[in-house]
């Protein structure tokens, strides 16, 4: 088949505070759209699969110390790595629904003492941009409801409190705010005809470059 006549895929992206449902959702979505017949995938950043992966998750464990700049640049390099395959599946067909992806770069790094937002924007520019923002919000309060955090280095409710402020600062006209307060139900019926959407719309459209 001719590549013009391939209709592409949706790259959507979930993102949000720790405890917010994301990954409960994007499996779901992903299970229900490919028992539907749906060409979909499930991604998830950082992708543990890689060397630099297995870096970044170690740092999360609280494994190993890294420089905020130098930890911040090896999250941005997993995705870096992943994106030649993802415009592939991409303009093959395959919708990509992916747990966390440069937001969560840029959100979690930009909190940190002396770290720019403008600089951590810098190091993700160029990379595949999502056709989908899905931003699932939940209160801290609400978040708290939902069982203490684990010993992660970013589960803190002070910390997720100033990630959520940053996440703000980067919405746009891709992204949908969605609040997370809800059943697993009733959010997954909104989540799918807003993704279902988007695929439809996404199909003959370029795709384009994040932040250039
Ligand atoms: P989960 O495994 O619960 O998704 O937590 N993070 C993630 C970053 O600091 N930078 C990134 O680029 C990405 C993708 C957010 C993963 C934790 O890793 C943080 C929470």
């Amino acid at each position: 088949m001719f590549g013009s006549a391939v209709k592409r895929g949706a790259l959507i992206v979930f993102e949000g505070c720790d405890r917010c449902g994301k990954t409960t959702q994007c499996k779901k979505l992903v299970d229900v759209l490919k028992s539907e017949g749906k060409n979909v995938e499930f991604m998830r950043f950082p992708d543990g699969s890689t060397h630099i992966g297995k870096m970044c998750r170690e740092y999360l464990e609280c494994g190993i110390e890294l420089e905020d700049h130098a930890i911040h640049l090896l999250f941005a390099a997993n995705r870096w790595e992943a994106a030649p395959k993802m415009r592939e599946k991409l303009m093959s067909g395959t919708t990509l629904i992916v747990d966390r992806y440069s937001f969560s770069g840029v959100a979690f790094s930009a909190v940190k003492p002396g770290m720019e937002l403008a600089w951590c924007k810098h190091a993700e520019a160029g990379l595949p941009r999502p056709d989908l923002v899905l931003y699932l919000d939940l209160s801290a309060e609400a978040a708290a409801k939902r069982g203490s955090y684990g010993d992660e280095r970013y589960e803190k409710v002070g910390l997720q409190g100033r990630v959520r402020e940053t996440y703000r600062r980067l919405f746009d006209e891709r992204w949908s705010v969605v609040d997370a307060d809800t059943s697993v139900e009733g959010l997954h019926t909104r989540l799918r005809a807003v993704v279902v959407t988007t695929m439809e719309r996404s199909h003959h459209q370029p795709l384009a470059r994040l932040w250039t």
